[in-house]
């Protein structure tokens, strides 16, 4: 069943969406001054939930200090480091949001901050107090809370590291060939989020192979370049790492490599297979090189340093997405705040060579294009893409999308009829898809440029998603605060793109999924192997059911369900050949 839906321009969104990243349940009634100006990437920030759960003392106390006893401040740091830190830093000398060093907050006031809190800002701070989300008590500790020093959480060095790192199954008593009959290039790694769990299902009769315990509040997968080892991160920063090759496929070492993570990626250059590990940090913010068959951690570094431009010092900048060369034996480490995209060059970890490049602040995410010489990162609170070349290790181009909030996952890559080879990004902030032409040999004039912008259903997308063989655009918007916008799909057909304004159909993806309890939204479409599948995950709350619906690619109709009651909160799904080899 597919229907065509009418083309909306722009479509900003609630706060309420916002929350719902991170907890679907929880829709808070909205009581909003409308010049507000949250909408969902404003909302879309990190919930620093593991430092929020460390037991903090209240620093030095000064003259004049509010009044709060240990557990308020405790509760108000717990609060502030799930819904505040995103925005405004660990230690709050802000990020996307203002500093709020006690310097700034005492010449401001209690009551100041109170109202603040309370009614929230034009420039996108949320109305916690007046859309219900924190209590009017709640929202004086915090007024008090800020007013008080930061508690700076602890560092995580090699000491910490090596104290929580496992070898779990020693390289000596792993297999020496495969002991199962899976068919390993096509299995998927399903993240069960607030389960720390991943689901290993199998590519072509679906089956649950086995559920993996990972880390808290698991993120992301990533494959070993032979496709033998899968690492999955939580971000409590745990990394584990599997063998698909045992019986069994389990885990054969773990470490955790600080208290607040997101990436994990292993290198892929010819000659280095299999070799390296590496995982990023939020907090400290850092990254660490490990040992490929063991994680064993053997180079720690930190990202601490100048913001690119106007090169002040920025005290917490976050790693974010982190991606394996193909053309050298080289990481791309994106370090959010400072703007700055390393390249580590791994051949002599004992000399590291880093080739730092000026890009733009606030990187996230972002892939390779089909060639895979080229890496483009979404600066996302900027509204940019930044374009490095691989190959010569430079920066190729920094431009704007067009539209708010560029959020690729590893973005799209496909063959457009009129402009060549593109890849896409989708839109927190807007419905829009940007096609950025990427091949300046065959199509100079439309080399890293946006030559087509798509409107897809509303904003509040987050993953955009095709394949060598497919004819498809594939386009999700989980963060959208309408429920059947949430719930579906958009497909555009690739060929029809050579009109200026292609149509594009909807897929009722929840309807299929036949879930009637909950608002489930669907996020995140990854193909199987051969590419004549895509699978979307129906990500509901953590005590209702979910599902997975694969896509048949050609016809676009339902090829089947996947349920079973240990698929808590699937979200992210990995096929193993297209992450090892790139394929997206
Ligand atoms: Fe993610 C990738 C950070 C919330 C699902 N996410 C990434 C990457 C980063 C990141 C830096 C790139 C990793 C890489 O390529 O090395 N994500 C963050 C956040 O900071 C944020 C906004 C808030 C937070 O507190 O974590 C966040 N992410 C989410 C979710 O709520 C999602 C939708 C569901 C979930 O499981 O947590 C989610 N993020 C994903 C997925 C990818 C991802 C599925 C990988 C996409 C891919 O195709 O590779």
């Amino acid at each position: 069943m597919k229907f065509l839906r009418p083309k909306s321009k722009t479509l900003l969104l609630a706060s309420a969406a916002m929350a719902l990243a991170f907890n679907v349940q929880s829709l808070p009634a909205q009581e909003k001054p409308a010049d507000h100006g949250d909408d969902a990437s404003a909302a879309y920030q990190p919930s620093m939930t593991t430092l929020g759960q460390l037991q903090v003392e209240i620093p030095g106390r000064k003259p004049g200090d509010p009044v709060m006893t240990p557990s308020e401040y405790q509760n108000a740091n717990t609060i502030y480091f799930e819904r505040c830190a995103g925005c405004h830093g660990v230690l709050r000398k802000g990020a996307t949001g203002k500093a709020l060093t006690t310097d700034i907050t005492r010449e401001n006031g209690f009551e100041y901050l109170r109202d603040f809190i309370t009614y929230g800002s034009p420039a996108g701070m949320p109305n916690w107090g007046t859309s219900g989300d924190l209590t009017e008590d709640e929202v004086d500790m915090m007024a008090r809370y800020l007013l008080l020093d930061p508690a700076a959480p602890p560092e995580f060095g090699m000491p910490e590291m090596r104290a929580s790192w496992k070898v779990i199954v020693a390289p000596a008593d792993r297999p020496t060939k495969k002991m199962n009959d899976i068919d390993i290039d096509n299995l998927f790694s399903v993240t069960l989020r607030d389960a720390g769990q991943v689901a290993l299902i199998d590519g072509a009769s679906y089956e649950i192979k086995t559920i993996i315990d990972t880390g808290y509040a698991v993120h992301i997968s990533r494959i070993s370049a032979s496709g033998r080892y899968l690492f999955v991160i939580g971000r409590d920063a745990k990394v584990v790492m599997v063998d698909l090759w045992m019986e069994t496929p389990g885990p054969v070492a773990e470490i955790k490599v600080g208290t607040e993570a997101r990436s994990i990626e292993t290198s892929k250059f010819e000659g280095w297979e299999d070799k390296y590990a590496i995982a990023g940090a939020y907090w400290p913010p850092q990254y660490v090189i490990m040992d490929g068959d063991t994680l064993e951690p053997l180079k720690i570094e930190s990202t601490r340093g100048m913001i690119y431009d106007e090169q002040t010092y920025h005290p917490e900048p976050r790693v974010a997405s982190i991606l394996a060369s193909h053309f050298k034996p080289e990481f791309i480490v994106n370090v959010k705040e400072t703007g700055k995209i390393l390249l580590i060059d791994y051949s002599d970890v004992k000399n590291l060579a880093v080739t730092e490049i000026e890009a733009e602040r606030f990187l996230h995410d972002g892939g390779l294009d089909s060639t895979g010489r080229y890496f483009l990162v979404a600066a996302n609170a900027r509204g940019k893409v930044a374009v490095v070349d691989t190959k010569e290790g430079v920066l190729t181009a920094l431009l704007e999308t067009g539209g708010q909030t560029p959020h690729p996952g590893r973005g799209a890559n496909f063959v457009h009829p009129t402009y060549g080879p593109v890849w896409a990004t989708s839109h927190l902030g807007d419905d829009t898809v940007a096609l950025i032409g990427t091949d300046p040999e065959g199509h100079p004039d439309q080399a890293w440029t946006v030559v087509q912008q798509l409107y897809s259903m509303g904003g509040g997308s987050l993953f955009v998603k095709t394949h060598p063989t497919s004819a498809h655009l594939y386009v999700d918007a989980p963060l959208n605060p309408d429920a059947e916008i949430s719930g579906s799909v958009a497909v555009f057909n690739i060929a029809d793109m050579s009109q200026d304004e292609p149509e594009f159909v909807e897929l009722p993806i929840v309807e299929w999924a036949g879930i009637a309890e909950g608002q489930p939204r669907v996020v995140q479409g990854e193909f199987n192997q051969q590419g004549n599948e895509v699978w979307f995950s129906v990500w509901n709350a953590a005590d209702l059911e979910s599902a997975i619906v694969v896509v048949d690619d050609k016809t676009l109709e339902l090829k089947h369900v996947i349920k079973d009651p240990r698929l808590i909160t699937p979200t992210g799904k990995f096929n193993v050949y297209n992450t090892r080899a790139d394929v997206y």
